[in-house]
C-alpha cells in the first residue's frame, strides 16, 4: 500500500506549478523534516526549487539533480516519487537511507525549459536564454570542467549541445553550483533519460575517477538490484565509455572540482522505443526500480 501525499500520483506527468505546489505542500505536512530551499534562479526569473529532508543532525548529504534537460519528463516524475517514498515507505532499508542521510533534492533544475516543453515544444532540451539567432544553452555542457575542450559540446548557439558563452554563463548553473558547493555532498546523483545506463565520471576523456574501481563495483551491484524487480537491463560505466564524449557536464565538475566521492548519473527508461515520450504507466515502475538501485548504492556508502 502506497501512501501518497495528495496532488501527485505518478500516473501522469505534471506541469511545473503542480510540482512546485506539491513540494510546498509536503514542506507544510512534514515541517520538522522537510524544508523548502532555493537552489538558484533562472533567466525567466523562476526559482530552482528544492527540498532538504533531514531526520537528524550530522548526516552525510545526498544531492539529487534532476530535470536539467526539459524533455526528459520521467526525471522530475521519478525524483518526486522517490522523495515521496523517502517520506512514506515502511521498507526498513528505505527508512535507513532516508533517515541516515540528509537529502537535498532538486526535481527540476531547468524550470524555464520544463515549462516551455509543456506549453510549446515537447522536445525542448536546453534553457531558455535568448541568443542572437537561437534560444537556450545545454545545461549539461555549461559547467566549468573542460568547458568546450575535448568535444561533445558546441559553440554554435543553435546546437542542442550549445555550451554557452563561457563556463557558468547561465544564471541557472552558476547559482546551482554555489548551492551544491555549500551543501557539501558525499553523494551526487543526476537524473537523465533515456538509455538505461548508470554512469560514473568522466565524460571528457578515458581518464577515470580516482575511486573508479569502487564506483564500478557499487554500480554493478546497483544495476543488479535495479533488474530484480521487473528485469530492466542497465549497463554501468564511465560516460565516455557507455554513451559519448561530453564536456562541461555537472557530474564531471562535481567530481573533479568538489571531489565528491560518490557520483552517479542515471539514464532512465527506455532504450529508445518511446524515448523521451515514455508512457505514463511506466513512471511508477521506473521510480521503484531506480529507488532499488539508489538503495543499494547508499547501503554500500553507509556501510563503508
Ligand atoms: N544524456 C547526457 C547528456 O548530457 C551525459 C549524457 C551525462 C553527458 C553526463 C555528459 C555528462 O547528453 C542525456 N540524455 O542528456
Ligand atoms: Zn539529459
Amino acid at each position: 500500500s502506497r501512501s501518497s501525499n495528495s496532488r501527485l500520483d505518478w500516473h501522469s506527468y505534471y506541469d511545473l506549478d503542480v510540482i512546485y505546489d506539491w513540494m510546498k505542500e509536503i514542506a507544510n505536512t512534514y515541517p520538522d523534516i522537510v524544508e523548502l530551499y532555493e537552489g538558484g534562479t533562472t533567466y525567466e526569473e523562476r526559482t530552482i526549487l528544492g527540498v532538504k529532508l533531514s531526520y537528524k543532525p550530522n548526516n552525510p548529504v545526498v544531492f539529487i539533480e534532476s530535470g536539467i534537460h526539459a524533455r526528459e519528463w520521467v526525471c522530475p516524475a521519478t525524483t518526486t516519487c522517490i522523495l515521496n517514498e523517502l517520506l512514506t515507505s515502511e521498507d526498513p532499508d528505505i527508512r535507513l537511507i532516508a533517515e541516515n542521510f540528509d537529502w537535498h533534492i532538486f526535481p527540476i533544475v531547468n524550470p524555464d525549459g520544463y515549462k516551455y516543453s509543456f506549453d510549446y515544444n515537447r522536445m525542448w532540451r536546453k534553457t531558455r536564454t535568448p541568443g542572437d539567432r537561437c534560444y537556450g544553452v545545454d545545461g549539461n555542457r555549461n559547467w566549468d570542467d573542460r568547458w568546450l575542450e575535448e568535444g561533445g559540446a558546441s559553440s554554435n548557439e543553435c546546437s542542442e549541445t550549445y555550451a554557452g558563452t563561457e563556463p557558468f554563463s547561465t544564471v541557472e548553473y552558476d547559482t546551482l553550483a554555489k548551492t551544491i558547493t555549500s551543501s557539501d555532498p558525499t553523494v551526487y546523483f543526476c537524473m537523465h533519460s533515456y538509455s538505461q545506463l548508470l554512469m560514473i565520471p568522466f565524460g571528457h576523456t578515458l581518464e577515470v575517477a580516482d575511486n573508479h574501481d569502487e564506483l564500478m563495483e557499487i554500480g554493478t551491484k546497483a544495476i543488479a538490484s535495479l533488474a530484480e524487480r521487473y528485469g530492466t537491463q542497465y549497463k554501468v560505466g564511465p560516460i565516455y565509455d557507455v554513451i559519448y564524449t561530453a564536456t562541461g557536464g555537472s557530474m564531471d565538475w562535481v567530481k573533479s572540482y568538489l571531489k565528491v566521492p560518490y557520483t552517479f548519473e542515471w539514464e532512465l527508461r527506455d532504450t529508445g522505443y518511446y524515448g523521451f515520450l515514455l508512457p505514463t504507466n511506466q513512471i511508477l515502475p521506473t521510480c521503484l526500480e531506480t529507488l532499488d538501485s539508489m538503495k543499494t548504492i547508499l547501503l554500500e556508502v553507509y556501510n563503508s
